[in-house]
């Protein structure tokens, strides 16, 4: 691997443009755009979405819709339109550098009968105007005379997986090297987006009534290229066109660049001796930071962050558990941002849990632009059956996630305003939602019935070891940050002696440890069908697809990590000896058919101890999104595998935690790992770390003499 700040690749291979495309999508925490090929390709899914921009068609679930397209540029070489999916390139080469966001192409063309061309696309979402897309294509002719037409515009009928989502589209050219676009859902949702065309000349329009285009046609004689700019922004509504710039591409990329630095700053990611491992967590910081909503405004961290259709950008556990605690610890605006938008999403928490006859607020599984459950009911098993969708009604864990996420944000931040503000509501209401749902059984015990877990091969079971043990963390913690908020409690009509009776069910609860420290993860576990796992190596897809849901319902292979991952995020309750047991014991009859589950099982592995089992783990995580090995990638990078890959160096192999006295580490890296590197941000100062290969020791900490010291 040469440069571990880029993803590149020197040839197209056309079964995997779709994946590629989310992999080398970008995104600037508002706008995020797929790297689909400007000229089109094949099976290509150009989109570009912007957070919160949520379109519900008549009778159907709200997604997020592509915005009029600014990507698409036409190229014609002597009338001939170059197209990689009809003529291969004689050269190819596509960088996307995470420093500065820049996506590169530079392809060698030469169609039948006319001269070679060079043409270079260069493309970024601003960091420093997140409402704004710049393009370079660069043309070159290497060897003939040759005429080279271009038509580029805004593209209000692109369509997706669910449609097109403009039912209105309305433009304008307000000048000769511009075009304004109004376009508009059936559900009301619009956007206002205007593109300028800079440095070809005099310019011609196509009047396409859903996609104009300036157009130029320009002679090139050999050695002689053309250069054009286009700068494209957005607006959510139907205001006043968004300002452009009229300054050149390199101006634009250097202030964008200096906002991603200024990122990196604090989610640096070193690990020497492992370029495969640097480049996978560069990749990882560069997706999550940006596929962030920047302001509580927009959204929450989708999915799959903004890289591709994938489950309609709804927000799952997997931003809450993921991708916000690294975002806490690097990139702590970002973190504020989401729990922002769970808290705007209360008033939809509450709604669903009146829905239930129940108190508090129960959290969405799935949600959208506000806080209502928009999980669908029913989808298709692989064999194309049609399936009930319980998770939106039992998957009930994701109250106690956001209250973790948010639990964790105030005691590493600090930030007691958050917790005044919005912090303590959100928790104490989902805890109030718990108090209500538990039912007491003869022998005193608490018990939450009709659950799914995280494994949701299982549905439908009652004492779901990782939902118990977080609705019991989550009442403990209402308690402690509730004490002495009378007038919130009194607001949230809490019930006289709540703080007792959280407390109280809190222990009945707690889950206790079976045979051989082991934890049942739900009533009735242990008598089902243990499956060798084994047997199906190797294995190119989950086992639901090989084996069917009604064997796995019978049988203990579990989808993801759920005692395994109760126990990490918990660690501080049960310890860390538990978690070797529990891994040991669980680890062989994981399926991993889910896309959070190995990253969570290499931090286990991390905090049993076992680097060299983390390690690997961490590589085959690594590879769900890098080699496409769960074959999904195409529709978004997985956010949670993201999110999970960077808590997996920080807080698993450096073992980055709170100790007393604020942050400590505790190092256990993989044999062939010289060092790790990394800064984050605690209590407002950044840090600058390295954990030593050799010295796993408590204390093993370096701060770099050139930073602050803080360590
Ligand atoms: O949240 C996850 C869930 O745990 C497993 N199925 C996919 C969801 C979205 O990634």
């Amino acid at each position: 691997m040469s440069d571990t700040w880029l993803l590149s690749e020197d040839r197209v291979w056309p079964e995997r443009v779709p994946w590629k495309e989310s992999l080398f999508s970008v995104a600037n925490g508002h706008l995020g755009t797929r790297g689909t090929f400007e000229e089109g390709y094949g099976d290509s899914v150009p989109a570009t979405f912007m957070h919160g921009l949520f379109v519900t068609p008549p009778g159907d679930l709200p997604y997020l819709a592509p915005l009029p397209d600014w990507t698409t540029v036409s190229i014609t070489v002597d009338g001939i339109r170059l197209r990689l999916d009809d003529r291969l390139p004689a050269g190819y080469e596509r960088v996307l550098d995470f420093r500065t966001g820049l996506l590169t192409r530079r392809v060698l063309w030469q169609a039948p009968g006319t001269g070679v061309i060079r043409a270079e696309f260069r493309r970024l979402l601003s960091m420093a105007d997140t409402g704004l897309a710049a393009l370079e294509v660069n043309v070159t002719s290497l060897t003939d005379d040759v005429q080279i037409g271009i038509e580029t515009g805004l593209d209000g009928s692109i369509s997706g997986p669910y449609g097109s989502p403009w039912s209105g589209v309305d433009w304008k050219r307000p000048a000769q090297d511009r075009l304004t676009m109004r376009a508009e859902s059936d559900d009301g949702a619009t956007v206002t987006a205007s593109s300028v065309v800079l440095g070809l000349g005099p310019l011609g329009v196509i009047h396409h009534a859903r996609h104009p285009r300036l157009t130029a046609t320009i002679d090139l004689a050999p050695g002689e290229w053309l250069s054009l700019t286009k700068y494209t922004g957005y607006r959510k509504g139907s205001g006043p066109e968004p300002d452009l710039p009229d300054d050149r591409f390199d101006q634009v990329l250097a202030r964008s660049a200096a906002e991603w630095a200024r990122r990196w700053e604090t989610s640096q990611i070193e690990v020497p001796g492992d370029p495969f491992a640097e480049h996978a967590l560069r990749f990882a910081a560069f997706h999550v930071i940006g596929g962030a909503p920047g302001s509580a405004e927009g959204a929450g961290v989708g999915a799959r962050l903004l890289s591709g259709y994938g489950y309609r950008h709804h927000v799952f556990w997997d931003a809450d558990i993921f991708c916000v605690p690294y975002l806490t610890m690097t990139q702590p605006d970002l973190a504020r941002a989401h729990l922002g938008y769970r808290h705007r999403g209360l008033a939809g928490a509450r709604r669903k849990a009146a829905q239930y006859g129940r108190a508090g607020a129960f959290c969405a599984w799935e949600s959208a632009g506000t806080g209502d459950e928009v999980t669908p009911d029913w989808g298709e098993t692989p064999s194309g059956e049609r399936i009930r969708i319980r998770t939106g009604e039992i998957e009930e864990h994701i109250v106690a996630d956001v209250a973790w996420a948010a639990d964790h944000y105030v005691r590493w931040t600090g930030d007691r305003a958050f917790l005044d503000d919005e912090g303590a509501e959100m928790i104490l209401d989902g805890a109030r939602y718990w108090q209500d749902r538990v039912e007491i059984g003869r022998e005193g015990r608490a018990h939450l019935r009709h659950v799914i877990g995280p494994d949701e091969y299982h549905v439908d079971v009652d004492d779901n070891f990782f939902t118990n043990a977080m609705a019991a963390w989550h009442l403990g913690i209402a308690a402690e940050h509730g004490a002495g908020r009378n007038d919130l409690a009194e607001r949230l009509g809490l019930p006289d002696g709540w703080e007792e009776e959280f407390l109280d069910l809190a222990g009945r609860l707690q889950p206790l440890p079976g045979p051989e420290d082991v934890f049942e993860q739900h009533d009735g576990y242990f008598t089902l069908d243990h499956i060798d796992l084994s047997r199906f190596e190797p294995r190119l897809a989950p086992l639901h697809y090989i084996l069917g849901e009604k064997v796995l319902e019978r049988s203990q292979i579990t989808k993801q990590a759920d005692v395994v991952m109760g126990l990490v995020l918990l660690e501080n309750l049960h310890g860390r000896a538990l978690i070797g047991a529990n891994l040991d014991y669980y680890g062989p009859r994981t399926d991993h058919g889910s896309s959070l589950s190995l990253a969570m099982h290499s931090i286990a592995a991390s905090l049993a101890g076992r680097p060299e089992q983390a390690y690997d783990y961490f590589r085959r995580a690594a590879a769900i999104d890098l080699e496409d090995s769960m074959g999904n990638s195409a529709h978004g990078v997985h956010a949670a595998t993201q999110g999970g890959l960077l808590q997996a160096a920080l807080v698993g192999f450096a073992g980055l935690h709170l100790g007393l006295d604020g942050p400590e580490i505790r190092a256990r890296l993989p044999e062939h790992w010289e060092a790790l590197g990394f800064s984050f941000v605690h209590g407002g100062t950044r840090h600058e770390w390295e954990a030593r290969a050799g010295k796993p020791a408590r204390g093993d900490k370096a701060p770099r003499a050139d930073h602050d010291g803080g360590g």
